[in-house]
């Protein structure tokens, strides 16, 4: 995985590639995060990077020539095929498909972290980027939603993760997509609140039927948006509070 992050805040996120399962896949060269500091590509002698929206309104906007001028620089580290992707509330949702696809790009990616009210919209149209967005809900800026990213993007990388198999089982990345079956530790009794007894058994297979009825009722009463017409109506199935 090759991704750089183009941002006015690049202290931002050197605890998180310092401290992390991330930080260490840098360190051992399997990932490259390089960050553009926006600051460096703003105009005239004071690095102007902002202006007052034309047509009025509160707050500032990332003026085009800085956004750009970053880009192309951040552009210059990789291969043709890089895509370049601003981090947005009006971008398409990301996802775990998304997460496997940049994990899998060849020439890598490029995060664009907006601050303010946004970026001139034509720096967009020179460009062309993706967009993408993590909710409906509001950030104050980009760089929590590329740390997010570069989280789940870094771990699909082969070798970053401790045990090779752990992504495979996670919600949304299983077999099945399904939200995780609930997990338990000791003790075997805790403030008078039992383990199922069904782990406790030894009984692999039977396990393995508990927690994909659990997996499927979970993700039935919580995210019924998940289910596809291959998770057949399953009257077995144990009922699980909304
Ligand atoms: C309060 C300002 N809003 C007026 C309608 C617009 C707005 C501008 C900039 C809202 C948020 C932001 C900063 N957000 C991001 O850069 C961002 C984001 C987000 O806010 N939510 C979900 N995903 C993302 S990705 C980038």
């Amino acid at each position: 995985m090759h991704a750089s992050v183009v941002t006015l805040f690049p202290e931002l996120f050197a605890p998180f590639l310092e401290q992390t399962v991330l930080g260490r896949a840098v360190q051992a060269k399997r990932i490259q995060i390089d960050l553009i500091e926006m600051r460096a590509h703003g105009v005239g002698n004071h690095r102007m990077v902002d202006d007052r929206p034309f047509g009025g309104g509160p707050g500032m906007v990332l003026a085009a020539e800085t956004v750009v001028s970053a880009v192309e620089a951040a552009r210059q580290g990789h291969g043709p095929a890089a895509r370049t992707i601003v981090l947005t509330p009006q971008g398409r949702c990301f996802d775990q498909a998304i997460a496997q696809e940049l994990a899998d790009a060849p020439d890598g990616f490029i995060l664009v972290c907006g601050r303010y009210e946004g970026i001139d919209e034509r720096a967009l149209e020179v460009l062309e980027p993706e967009e993408l967005s993590l909710g409906d809900f509001v950030l104050s800026g980009g760089e929590a939603a590329a740390i997010a990213v570069l989280d789940a993007v870094g771990r699909l990388v082969p070798g970053v993760l401790g045990h090779e198999d752990s992504s495979k089982e996670d919600s949304f990345s299983g077999p099945e997509g399904l939200l995780d079956h609930p997990h338990y530790t000791r003790p075997a009794v805790w403030r008078g609140l039992e383990v199922p007894e069904v782990l406790l058994s030894g009984d692999h297979g039977a396990i393995a039927a508990w927690r994909h009825a659990q997996a499927l009722a979970r993700t039935r009463a919580r995210r019924p948006d998940l289910l596809s017409d291959a998770h057949a109506p399953d009257t077995d199935a144990p009922e699980e509070d909304a």
